[in-house]
């Protein structure tokens, strides 16, 4: 039987909800540049890198790259002005507790996150120590749902995908965590994460005894 040996945790969605600042920065930019962006849209942008999160708000309309680029930049300025603030009360309920709960289980953690901010997310939210390994979105090209982020971490953990398991809000990190052979726990509603081996509402509703 395979024997779970680490868990790899996505950061945004799951230990932290910055998926609403991400949705605000966003909403701000498309309302600039007159482009339709709602709080549905921004379900589909949920784990997806900086670009493609943009290219997804665009659909098919020619932008140069240098405009590309700065409105990414200025996306990323708005989000960033929201992280100024952000300190431990903004973990998610039950995130400490799942982590210290591993910890004592003896598991190995590591956090796997599309987001080029996690390092100050992580840093603010003063959670680094818990994780063995830290990917972010500079860690790798392909971020999710190509599965190199998450082969990223089991090759510094020094251990086999099916000894992973993955916590992910979305659907696109489910997606990546599967292409790497990893179990998954959904966190979030079965209509986003409906193709993971486990469903919780949250963090703190997982139950270890059905994941182990
Ligand atoms: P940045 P995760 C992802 O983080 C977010 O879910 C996604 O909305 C965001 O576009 C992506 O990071 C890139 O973030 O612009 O900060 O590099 O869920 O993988 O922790
Ligand atoms: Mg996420």
């Amino acid at each position: 039987m395979k024997k779970i040996e680490a868990f790899i945790f996505d950061l945004d969605g799951v230990l932290t909800d910055t998926a609403e600042y991400h949705y605000q920065a966003w909403k701000r930019l498309a309302d600039e540049e007159g482009l339709p962006f709602n709080r549905r849209d921004n379900e589909k942008l949920r784990g997806v890198s900086r670009r493609a999160s943009l290219e997804l708000i665009l659909k098919d309309r020619p932008v140069s790259e240098e405009k590309i680029r700065e409105m990414m930049e200025r996306k990323n300025g708005y989000y960033r002005s929201h992280l100024e603030w952000m300190d431990e009360k903004d973990l998610l309920p039950g995130a400490v507790d799942i982590l210290e709960k591993l910890k004592s289980k003896g598991c190995r953690l590591a956090l796997a996150s599309a987001s080029k901010n996690a390092p100050t997310v992580v840093k603010r939210l003063k959670i680094g120590s818990y994780f063995e390994v830290i990917a972010d979105g500079n860690s790798v090209e392909k971020t999710k749902p190509a599965p190199d982020l998450f082969l990223f971490v089991s090759e510094k953990l020094n251990l086999l995908p099916e000894k992973c398991i993955v916590v992910e809000d979305a659907e696109a990190g489910i997606a990546a965590a599967k292409a790497a052979g990893m179990a998954t726990i959904g966190i979030g509603p079965p209509e986003r994460v409906g193709e993971a081996d486990h469903i919780y509402p949250g963090v703190w509703a997982i139950k270890l005894e059905e994941v182990l």
